[in-house]
């Protein structure tokens, strides 16, 4: 079955997104998601001038042949933009092989290992008041796991706080990036506060996570994870920049909080001390960031020899072509821990139709075949790209920090 096209749409119904098509000779059409934050264009001109030459006449059923092909092929290995090139047509030759069975993905990958996916959302809040209430909406709506974030004081600006009731939080800048000003010992002060007070609202029932955003040093981290133990966190995330997989070992050795880190990552060779020295407790590679269904796979199967359990990546900078994807796998692999869930902004949905379903806490990616979202190209023509930059951090002397 030839390969007779693959082109890509670059489209911002809400957000920007980067959709791989990939069409074959028998009509079968398979989607992937190419959307890489900040740098959308660059994934984009990797499919369209050098990897769409090599996928016409290709065989679209040779998944696995393919990733090799596009990934020892180029000689120049891993790195985002290339891995979420990879990404991209691995997802649509899945979704084209799942409808040439009639099956959705996860039946592909082995069948569904639980009923449902477990899902936390995002509760965030300028104050503790704003905070509650955002935590128990998600409550009400039935989330059995919530990730908490508030404003540290004496910060104009912090990461992961909705401005008013909007359900995201990532700042649209404009021309160029949003500068904020970070200060960890401020945030240090604050953290154990933000958990604590969460606690005492609303108890031990729930399972609360919280993401530093890879901000801290080592041995900041280890204090603020011995700090939070009495709090039972399902996770701390990204406590420190995420290429220095040796600094968790320090971590490690000073708290029992689980660790959990992987958003950026492309490839296996990001966590593979990690996961074999058992470093940390989930592994948050997403499906288009870290070369599609094939390679995360492998990832996840790493891990669960060392107990290591998923915990993939879900903001809204992943298409939700993306997160279908995440609710296949998910669906299909023993190990898994929790997915990161945030709905999309509404104008997203006419342009991707999903089939995904939330009932109760949990995620299901549905029963139709291939990955189950259906792109529309006319209604994506409606919403042109914008370019944006995710923010920059900077301490309060001016140095250039994490963000
Ligand atoms: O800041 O995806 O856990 N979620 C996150 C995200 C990231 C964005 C960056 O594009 O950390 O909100
Ligand atoms: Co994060």
């Amino acid at each position: 079955m030839k390969i007779t096209d693959a082109r890509v749409v670059v489209t911002a119904p809400g957000r920007n997104f980067v959709t791989l098509v990939i069409e074959t000779e028998d009509g079968v059409v398979g989607v992937g998601d190419a959307t890489l934050n900040g740098r959308e264009l660059a994934v984009a001109s990797t499919l369209t001038d050098h990897i769409r030459p090599l996928l016409i006449g290709r065989d679209a059923r040779r998944i696995e042949d393919t990733w090799n092909y596009l990934y020892k092929g180029s000689y120049w290995r891993r790195g985002a933009i290339a891995m979420t090139a990879i990404a991209a047509v691995d997802m649509a030759l899945w979704d084209i092989k799942g409808k040439i069975a009639g099956l959705p993905v996860y039946e592909l990958l082995g069948g569904a290992s639980r009923d449902g996916v477990l899902v936390y959302g995002h509760a965030s809040g300028h104050t503790f008041d704003v905070l509650d209430g955002s935590v128990q909406k998600y409550l009400d709506t039935g989330y059995k796991a919530i990730r908490v974030q508030a404003s540290v004081p004496g910060l104009d600006h912090t990461y992961g706080i909705a401005a008013g009731s909007a359900a995201t939080y990532e700042p649209a800048s404009g021309s160029l990036p949003e500068e904020d000003v970070w200060d960890s010992a401020l945030y240090l002060d604050f953290a154990p506060r933000l958990v604590s007070h969460v606690r005492e609202q609303f108890g031990y029932g729930v399972h609360l996570l919280h993401d530093a955003h890879h901000r801290l040093t080592p041995i900041e981290a280890a204090r603020l994870g011995a700090q939070l133990e009495p709090y039972r966190m399902w996770w701390l995330e990204d406590p420190t920049p995420a290429e220095d997989q040796g600094a968790f070992r320090l971590i490690r050795s000073h708290t029992a909080t689980p660790l959990a880190v992987g958003e950026i990552f492309n490839s296996i060779w990001d966590c593979q001390q990690l996961i074999t020295e058992r470093l940390i407790d989930y592994v948050r590679a997403s499906v288009t960031h870290a070369g599609g269904i094939t390679h995360l796979r492998r990832i996840f199967a790493l891990a669960e020899l060392y107990g290591v359990r998923t915990g993939s990546h879900g903001a809204t900078d992943l298409s939700p072509i993306s997160l279908a994807a995440a609710l296949h796998i998910d669906l299909a692999v023993p190990n898994f821990g929790i997915q990161e869930y945030m709905p999309h902004p509404s104008p997203a949905e006419e342009v991707f139709r999903t089939g995904y379903r939330f009932h109760d806490g949990y995620l299901h990616p549905g029963d139709g075949p291939g990955l189950g979202v259906e792109f529309d190209e006319v209604a994506a023509a409606r919403f042109p790209y914008v370019p944006r930059y995710l923010p920059v951090n900077r301490l309060v002397d001016g140095t250039v920090h994490d963000w």
